[in-house]
């Protein structure tokens, strides 16, 4: 791991701060690049054939032979994974290698039904620990840093997975996790951390909460923000930005992968660098499963190239973006994820249109009179859906400028958007706030 220069930017330089940043792995040519994750995916491929029963059956049904897909076009021949498999392989049916040999397990809770468990042997919670520490360099953190980390600690990948890479960087971890809002606070004020992850919607409760306590954020020594978990739309960007005075980078990432690290934003901020010498990025149209042309929207799919415990083979993640592998200011060549704008099973069909909530939105946030918290409310009336938009008043906003308020939004979300909706103005505070993921849809409508 050397400390090298990358000039065009001006965000790595040649420090002993700087070392993190691997420059023979995060520059690669594209063709080296290439070259390298086939290798790896051979070996994926096998130890997924030798280990798990369900990918060996799938792969012997499709003809695929792990040491002879070499090319584009053979790995369209892999079959995709599901969560569903997950589900259906609870809790270890999935595992590559058994539990007496795994040095971790998560889960995530799951809206319905059972959880899904995720396992890491020493070298995937290895792995993680250097790929977050990458995205966090690439955010703007470095090894002096303090890092609060507001990331929800326990089953969740979030805590611990920032919390491995922080230390993993060399800054010193504040692992306050999600909830406390005041302490968390008083916390920033007294630590002073440079750098601070947390979900997008936490960090703008936090915001809000500091405002009602009188404490300016923006006087803070916090400079960095590393958020993700959820959507988040540039308007909320923005808001954040200005709220805490800071920068705030985009992390991606999902246990049955990982966690948080799979992609993150560098100081460039025009979209994540999926960390190509681990993952193997596809874009594929959800409906057809055919690839899309890099900067069209549709279904990523990820296959794990180095994880030992959980190999994910065309893993259909839900999550909807677009790619692009042209060249960043940065001189990183990793290709870039022009951000998640919501999971295919989020998108809302209002009348025929088909709506992702971050899309409505990217229309409340930076609204005049109204705070950065919604909850969208669907119903169904016969065969037709129907949205209602839930959005708050700022504090000091006259009750009686509730109504023109509504208008306002239900008129911009029409043009902007293109579905026609109810808007319910409330009082400020009444909107749930999160400590972790957002709510951001109810959906009311009958089961099928
Ligand atoms: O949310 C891992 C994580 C923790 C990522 C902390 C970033 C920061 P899961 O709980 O398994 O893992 O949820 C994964 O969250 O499929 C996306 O739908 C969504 N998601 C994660 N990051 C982003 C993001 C963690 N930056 C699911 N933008 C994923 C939009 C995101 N959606």
């Amino acid at each position: 791991m050397g400390a090298t220069t990358l000039t065009e930017v001006g965000v790595i330089q040649n420090t002993d701060a700087a070392k993190y940043f691997d420059s023979k792995v995060e520059t690669m040519p594209r063709e080296a690049l290439a070259a390298l994750q086939f290798e790896r995916l051979r070996k994926t491929l096998r130890n997924a054939w030798d280990n798990v029963p369900l990918h060996r059956q799938r792969m012997e049904a499709a003809g695929v032979v792990p040491e002879e897909v070499r090319t584009p076009d053979d790995l369209r021949r892999v079959p995709f994974t599901y969560k569903t498999d997950l589900r259906d392989h609870y809790p270890y049916g999935m595992f590559a290698r058994p539990v007496t040999s795994l040095a971790r397990l998560h889960a995530s809770s799951g809206t319905t039904g059972k959880a899904t468990v995720v396992g890491y042997t020493k070298a995937d919670i290895d792995n993680w620990a250097d790929l977050m520490a990458r995205s966090l360099h690439a955010a703007g953190a470095r090894c002096d840093d303090v890092i609060h980390n507001a990331y929800g600690y326990g089953l969740f990948t979030g805590g611990l997975g920032a919390h491995y890479g922080a230390e993993r960087l060399g800054a010193a971890v504040v692992p306050v996790s999600g909830g406390g809002t005041e302490r968390q606070i008083a916390l920033i004020m007294d630590l002073k951390p440079r750098v601070i992850c947390a979900t997008p919607s936490y960090v703008l409760a936090m915001a809000e909460v500091a405002e009602q306590l009188g404490v300016d954020l923006r006087k803070s020594a916090l400079e960095v923000g590393v958020f993700g978990a959820e959507p988040w739309s540039s308007a909320m960007r923005c808001e954040i930005e200005e709220r805490l005075g800071i920068k705030a980078m985009d992390v991606y990432g999902l246990s049955e992968i990982m966690g948080p690290g799979v992609a993150c934003e560098c100081t460039a901020q025009s979209g994540l660098h999926g960390w190509e010498d681990h993952f193997l990025f596809e874009v594929l149209d959800p409906e057809t499963q055919a690839p899309v042309p890099e900067g069209h929207a549709g279904e990523l799919v990820i296959t794990t190239l180095t994880k030992e415990a959980l190999p994910m083979l065309r893993y259909r993640t839900r999550d909807i973006t677009k790619i692009t592998t042209a060249p960043c200011e940065c001189g990183r060549t990793h290709l870039r994820i022009l951000r998640i704008t919501g999971r295919s099973d989020d998108m809302l069909i209002i009348r025929g249109v088909n709506v992702y909530p971050s899309q409505i939105e990217a229309v409340l946030v930076g609204r005049p009179m109204i705070a950065p918290h919604y909850q969208l409310v669907v119903t169904r009336e016969g065969t037709l859906d129907q949205v209602l938009i839930e959005v708050e008043a700022q504090s000091g906003v006259a009750p009686e400028a509730f109504a023109a308020i509504g208008r306002d939004v239900a008129h911009h979300v029409k043009s902007l958007v293109g579905i026609s909706s109810q808007v319910a103005v409330k009082l400020p505070g009444e909107i749930p706030r999160s400590q972790g993921k957002a709510v951001r849809v109810r959906d009311l409508r009958p089961k099928e």
